[in-house]
This record gives structure tokens, sequence and C-alpha cells, in this order.
């Protein structure tokens, strides 16, 4: 009978939960998407779709061609070398060709036609604005953050223009230069009007402060970010301890926002691969540690490109209130450790992380970035959900419904309203 319930109570959570999970709309907290009407930066599309970094890195294992001859070719002629390595003569198994598969298919496109032109046509009887709407609306994504550089030359100069806002959109700032490589990003403060200097005098804090400020009032930023190589340390000497200290800190207190930081890549492993040539490896977060300890008035945003930093990070979120861990960054964003990784979070910190983020770069992937992880995300929680339920807490729909919009978004949006207080 015991059994016999068990499976009766299985089947009843599983389409309670592809009810709710696929039904909840997804905050999507990290992305490298853009408004709309921000001049023509939102990518949209197959070519784009097929020429996404993750797929030319996977083509140029394929070919011989010299880097720079892929390079000089047009995004078209681009695209052509990657359906032919990577889904004509190979099986498209990867999760970044299965994921062109996932949003063709939920466009209404049957990609086994296998011919690009007819896809090509498909895509050009749509305007931007519509694509947009339906791209959110088959992802179910109700607020997209976008990832906006003002050492961005492109959007540096529309956002000094102005545009009007699409609320869907919102903002954070990222501050990797200042962070890296502050010579080169304090020549740039100091051609944009901010003085100043080489040292971190007073002065250059608070005009570093101004900045910060003036981009923060902008864009509407609702939270700082900045990923950092594995070696990061916040010690006394470095330049990233005395900017993260002295200004970015103080400047998230004084605007309420998190700090997000992104541990672990090593950029440019392979400068012929371009955007597609970081790599990654495992940070010493007993940095993270010190910097949630020492700052409990901050809170910090955090995901992790090492798989083997996750365990260490859930602990470090059970030690503090002020760490709110989020997605499954990059290289991580792969089922075998989405369904690891947000295991091992629901048995360590419940439902008090953020799930998944989508790190999209063309609007169109958001169909199967979201479609994938859902599918994991529904997965888990089943056998997670099942095991409280064989111990006799049943969980009602309510209840499920609050937890899958807590891992969609809800817990980031209580942090960000906690950080308000
Ligand atoms: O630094 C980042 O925000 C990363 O997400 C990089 O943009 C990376 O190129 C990427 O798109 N990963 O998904
Ligand atoms: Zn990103």
């Amino acid at each position: 009978m015991h059994t016999q319930v068990t499976e009766f109570r299985r089947t009843a959570l599983t389409a309670l939960l592809d009810r709710v999970v696929w039904n909840t709309p997804v905050i999507d907290i990290h992305t490298h998407l853009y408004d709309p009407l921000m001049g023509g930066l939102l990518l949209w599309g197959i070519d784009e779709l097929l020429v996404y970094h993750y797929l030319v890195a996977e083509a140029f294992r394929r070919i011989e061609t010299p880097y720079e001859n892929f390079w000089r070719l047009t995004k078209t002629e681009q695209a052509d070398i990657v359906w032919n390595e990577l889904f004509v003569k190979h099986s498209p198994i990867s999760e970044a060709c299965r994921g062109v598969l996932t949003t063709l298919h939920r466009l209404g496109l049957d990609p086994r036609q296998r011919d690009l032109a007819l896809l090509r046509k498909w895509f050009a009887q749509w305007d931007q604005e519509r694509y947009v709407n339906r791209c959110l609306e088959l992802a179910n994504v109700r607020t997209v953050y976008m990832t906006n550089s003002p050492f961005d030359d492109a959007e540096h100069s529309v956002w000094q223009k102005g545009f009007l806002r699409d609320e869907r959109f919102v903002a954070a700032l990222r501050v990797d230069p200042i962070l890296v490589n502050w010579p080169e990003a304090g020549a740039k403060l100091r051609q944009w009007g901010y003085e100043v200097s080489e040292g971190f005098s007073r002065h250059t804090i608070s005009e570093i402060r101004r900045f910060l400020a003036d981009w923060s009032h902008r864009i509407k930023a609702r939270y700082m970010m900045v990923s950092l190589p594995p070696e990061f340390t916040c010690d006394e000497t470095s330049d990233c301890a005395s900017l993260i200290r002295g200004a970015v800190l103080p400047h998230c207190r004084d605007f309420n926002m998190p700090f997000a930081l992104m541990l672990g890549v090593k950029r440019a492993v392979n400068p012929g691969l371009q955007l597609a040539g970081d790599a990654m490896g495992r940070s010493d977060l007993s940095t993270l540690a010190h910097l949630c300890a020492n700052y409990p008035e901050n809170r910090f945003l955090v995901t992790v490109l090492s798989r083997e930093n996750q365990h260490e990070l859930c602990v470090l979120a059970r030690k503090f209130r002020n760490l709110h861990v989020f997605g499954c960054w990059w290289f991580t964003n792969v089922p075998v450790l989405i369904e690891e990784t947000t295991r091992m979070r629901l048995e360590l910190i419940g439902t008090s992380f953020t799930a998944q983020h989508s790190d999209a770069r063309v609007i169109d992937q958001l169909i199967y970035k979201w479609e994938h992880s859902r599918k994991v995300l529904a997965k888990v929680l089943l056998d997670k959900y099942s095991d409280i339920a064989a111990a006799g807490w049943e969980p009602t729909a309510a209840e499920v419904e609050r937890d899958v919009k807590q891992l969609l978004g809800g817990a980031f949006e209580e942090f960000l309203k906690t950080a308000t207080e």
C-alpha cells in the first residue's frame, strides 16, 4: 500500500510541478540582452543564434581555418560554417546545439529540413518588436536583467543619448575594467571628466564613487556586478581590494544595492577565439567569506564558474545571510551540472537562492535556456517533494507555487528589497 501511495503521490506531484514550473514567470537576473530600444544592440534571429560564441568554440574543433580568416567572414558565412560542421556533418548533441533545436522547435519550425536558407526566410518575416514579445512569451520571462557597462563604447553612447525604457528590461552596472585593469579604466574616467589618478588618494576614491553614482542613476541600476579571475583576493595590497573596500562597497551601501561577484573566469586563454576564448578555474572562496563577514551591511550576489566551488559556496551561504547564491553560470549551465548543483543547493539552503539565470546574448536563447533549466528544476523538485511527502509532509499546490516563485526570481527580489531596509 505504502509504495502505491508513493507512486500515486509522485504522479500527482509530477503533474503539479509541470504546471507550476512552466507557468511561473521568470525573473532572469543576468543576461547580455539589451532593451529593444537600445539602437540595434539587441541580437536576435537564426544567424545570431548560430554564431553564439559557445557554438563558435565547438565549430573550431572541427575546422582548420585560421581564426582571423573566420572572423573576416560575414555573420551569414560564419553561421553557414557552424551549421554545416555542428548540425549537418555531426549530430547537434551538445547543450548549445540542442539549444538551437529547442528554440526552432518551440517557434514551430522543423530543423530536420536542414535547410538554413528556408529558416532564414522565416526569420526575415519578423520585425524586432513582435519577435521580442514572442520570445518573452514562449520563454515565460517577465523581467530581463541586462549587463550594462559604461566601458562598452557602443552602449556608452546609447545611454548618453538616452532612450525610452522598456520596463521589462532592467539594468545592472558592470564594472570589471575598474577592478581588473584600473590604469586603463582610470584613463577612461579622466577622459569622461572624473579627476582620478593612478594611486587611490581620497580624491580619486571620491571621484570613482561619483562615477558609480552618476551611472547608477543614469541606467537605474538594480545591482552592481563584476566578474573576477580565480586568483581574486581581497588582501590589503591589491588595487582590487582598495577599490572594493574604498569605493564599490560604500557605493552599494549608499544606493542600497547588492554587489554581484561572478568568480572564476580566466579571460582570453585562447585570444584567437575572441569572446569564445575565455576559460575558468577554481576560486579561493575565503576572500568571499572575508567580504561577507567583514561587510555585514553589504549584500553579495554570487555565482561561481567552477563545479568544485559549488559546494563551498552553498556552505558559505549557510554562514552568511548577506550572501545570495544564483544561477548555473556559463560552463556549468549544462543539464548534468544544473541537476547536481540545484539538488545540492536545495539540500543545503532550501529555496533561499536563485536557481538559474540565462546569460542569454541572443533573445531567442531565452526560449531554450529556460526550457532546459525548467525541465531539470521540475525533476529535482519532484524528488525533494517526494522525499518530504514520504515523511508525511505533502506540499500543497500553493506551497509549491510559492517555492517555485522563490527559485525563479522571487528570492532575488526579496534580497533586493532587504537591501533597501
Ligand atoms: O562575464 C560574463 O558575464 C559571462 O557570462 C560572459 O559574458 C560569457 O561570455 C558568457 O556569455 N557566458 O554565458
Ligand atoms: Zn554573463
